[in-house]
């Protein structure tokens, strides 16, 4: 594990290429890759946590990319941020390909020293992408990123996803679009954490105060996340630049109410627990895929029940007693 150890020394030390390797390194499904990235974790776990998590969600089209490029320049420029970009594409879920690819791009922040700007993990066996995107956010923040921000596009799945990774979950909504009706069917609403309407620009600026006025009204009817906290809602253009400051004093003035209310803390180790628990179910697979006794009983039972001499759903609750007893011998 001596290269291991030198490629955390790397990242730590700022070396993007070699951040770029570790964060493939954790999306690898070859055993040996699993065991080194898992000792990379463990090598940089001590200094991981220092960073402000935030998740961007929106529907395709919203200016997700846009506000995260407009935000991420604005930190680095006024507050001497690091800021690391990832992104959780669930079409890659179940293609390689991916909606959000090259317009991740982000042209203007990747120019920047103090930015990385990390495309959604492409489809693998084993982990799914939010467990890759989890990962990737503690390597980021060993390698002294401050503010990591994660794009995702809205679909429900993976606003779930996101809002178990990230302190605070943006919702981008777009001026005009009637979106708030819509997110608020989708159940959307319980994650958030903050709403911005964006292209408020071209003589929609008023519309955009108005749309965000309503919304904050009816949001009023809704429980919140966290006690104390009603749902900012903003308006911003993410292509003009205007409102980036306030979305960022109401990103830092919600990480105070985590912290006054001692939320942040307990939210962080729920964040740990379930990257753990999805490494875990990754390494009982492998371990249940490798068992030589278990396979020889799934043969058997798939051969059975193909035969017709077992009915094909009665077989897996005999198949629960086998394992039952298999374990027991073990024990
Ligand atoms: N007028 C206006 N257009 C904007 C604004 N922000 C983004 N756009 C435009 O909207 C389009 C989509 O912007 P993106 O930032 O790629 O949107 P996205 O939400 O990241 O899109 P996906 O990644 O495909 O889901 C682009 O043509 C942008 O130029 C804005 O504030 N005002
Ligand atoms: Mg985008």
């Amino acid at each position: 594990m001596e290269e291991i150890n030198l490629l955390a020394d790397k990242i730590r030390n700022g070396d993007r290429a070699a951040l770029s390797r570790g964060i493939t390194l954790c999306e690898s499904d070859l055993a040996l890759h699993k065991s080194q990235a898992l000792f990379l974790l463990d090598q940089l776990y001590p200094f991981t946590g220092n960073s402000i998590r935030i998740g961007v969600s929106g529907i395709p089209g919203a200016g997700k990319s846009t506000l995260i490029e407009a935000l991420g320049t604005y930190s680095i420029d006024r507050h001497q941020k690091r800021v690391a970009v990832l992104a959780i594409d669930p079409s890659s879920e179940q293609s390689s390909g991916s909606i959000l690819g090259d317009k991740t791009r982000m042209e203007a922040l990747s120019t920047r020293q103090d930015a990385f700007i990390r495309p959604s993990p492409t489809k693998t066996q084993l982990g799914g992408v939010a467990q890759q995107t989890q990962t990737a956010i503690l390597l980021c923040e060993a390698a002294a990123y401050d503010v990591i921000i994660v794009e995702t596009v809205g679909v429900g799945q993976s606003e779930i996803a996101i809002n178990h990774m990230v302190d605070v979950f943006l919702l981008l909504q777009i001026v005009g679009a009637g979106d708030d009706i819509q997110a608020m069917k989708r159940g959307v609403l319980e994650w958030v954490d903050m709403v911005v309407f964006n292209k408020a620009d071209q003589g929609k600026e008023t519309q955009a105060r108005v749309e965000a006025a309503n919304m904050s009204k009816a949001l009023g009817l809704f429980p919140s996340k966290y006690a104390g906290w009603s749902i900012p809602v903003l308006s911003c253009s993410a292509l003009e630049k205007t409102g980036i400051e306030a979305i960022w004093e109401t990103i830092i003035s919600h990480q105070l109410h985590l912290n006054q209310k001692e939320i942040f803390k307990k939210q962080r180790e729920d964040q740990l627990n379930n990257l753990l628990c999805s490494l875990e179910a990754q390494v009982l697979r492998v371990f249940l895929a490798q068992h030589k006794k278990i396979n020889v009983l799934r043969k058997e039972n798939q051969l059975n029940w193909q035969a017709k001499e077992v009915p094909p759903f009665g077989v897996l609750e005999a198949f629960k007693k086998q394992l039952t007893k298999i374990f027991l011998e073990e024990e």
